[in-house]
């Protein structure tokens, strides 16, 4: 009986439907997002709060994400492996990880320790997928700065990955620091400059260092003293090196010498948060290709694009993209010379990304 009657709902429910034009998000009214808001937030509620009694919690930091249900937490002076709770799983969609190196976590240390909440993130430096489901890849939280790092040569220099991170940063609220890092193999320090006198003149801090000479290495200290810092950039850059170079006894993996002309090796594997003995923290992370930005930041990019902002006074319309359109600022600048055209190269390229 009730069987013949599922299916008759079922049936009642199958119905075809054919040429139906979903509206634009736009279009939808408040109340029709607001609902979908709602059951989305009563699903994070559920998530964060333990439904559990009798927990004792300790706040921890996550050193290293080991898993998604694995972590190495700092709590107190002690380091713990602490498993996390499926309860997470339910509400996590849209990012790769669940945790990231750099998050705070309260975690129930009445038996294995387990983390039961992630305490809200002041910021994350994120990446996303390149393909359309644009997943959110964490590669730390809670930090105050991120150290693009880039080698003059093997890898390439490569000014257009400089720039998305400096987009990346300045959506998350994070502080970029450019280094240039291997400095040793520049035939010319002035021409490297000169490249990095477009950042400087921006405002942006540039730092030049060679963990074989040791150039750049006091200078690179004094802006991490007591800061928590992301080392991110190419793999091969000399991320792990430097952070040895500043602190040896953290003994860091590299590649050695003999890999210079390697490619797509990736020496450290797994983004790893550690205390400078000279007050901070960082996190050392494995190298990656590219820095993909989410298309819902597009609207945000022409403010954020390193110098064009500026130059958006001249242009016709109000809401110019910089591209296609007559009569603008950012094209006219460019075509008297007065900004360079590599870098506005670097902005279509991101553009058209997005
Ligand atoms: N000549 C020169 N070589 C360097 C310098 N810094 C690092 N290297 C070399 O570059 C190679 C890569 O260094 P790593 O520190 O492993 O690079 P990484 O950025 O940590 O790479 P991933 O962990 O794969 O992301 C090693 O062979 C280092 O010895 C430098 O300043 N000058
Ligand atoms: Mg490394
Ligand atoms: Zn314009």
């Amino acid at each position: 009986m009730n069987k013949k009657r599922d299916k008759k709902k079922f049936k009642r429910k199958n119905i075809k439907i054919t040429n139906v034009e979903l509206g634009d998000i736009d279009h939808y009214t408040d109340d029709e997002i607001s609902e979908e808001k709602r059951a989305e937030k009563k699903l994070v509620e559920k998530g964060r709060i333990s439904g559990k009694r009798n927990l004792k919690l300790e706040r921890g930091r996550i050193l290293e994400v080991r898993s998604n249900y694995k972590c190495l937490v700092k709590i107190g002076d002690e380091e713990l492996i602490c498993t996390l709770g499926g309860r997470f799983k339910q509400v996590n969609y849209e990012t790769k990880g669940i945790v990231a190196a750099g998050d705070y976590v309260n975690i129930d240390v009445s038996g294995d320790p387990r983390i039961e909440e992630i305490i809200d993130r002041t910021n994350t430096l994120s990446r996303f997928s390149d393909n359309d489901f644009q997943i959110e890849i964490i590669i730390a939280s809670n930090i105050h700065q991120v150290i693009i790092t880039s080698s003059y040569k093997d890898p390439q220099l490569n000014l257009g990955l400089i720039d998305r991170y400096i987009c990346a940063a300045k959506i998350n609220n994070i502080t970029p620091v450019i280094c240039i890092n291997k400095i040793d193999l520049v035939e010319s320090l002035d021409d490297v400059k000169l490249m990095g006198s477009f950042y400087e003149k921006l405002g942006f801090k540039i730092i030049y260092t060679s963990v074989e000479t040791g150039e750049g290495i006091e200078e690179l200290r004094e802006l991490l003293k007591d800061k928590d810092s992301v080392f991110s950039g190419h793999s091969g850059a000399g991320k792990s090196s430097l952070i040895n170079k500043l602190q040896p006894d953290l003994k860091l993996r590299t590649a050695e010498i003999s890999d210079y002309h390697r490619k797509g090796v990736h020496t450290t594997t797994r983004s790893r948060l550690l205390e400078w003995d000279f007050g901070g923290y960082l996190v050392d992370t494995p190298g990656i290709k590219t820095f993909g930005l989410h298309r819902k930041d597009k609207e945000k990019l022409k403010g954020i694009f390193p110098g064009l902002s500026v130059l958006t006074g001249e242009c016709k319309f109000f809401n110019c993209t910089h591209s296609h359109e007559i009569k603008c600022g950012v094209k006219k600048a460019v075509e008297n010379g007065s900004y360079p055209i590599a870098r506005y190269e670097s902005y279509l390229r991101i553009l058209e990304s997005l």
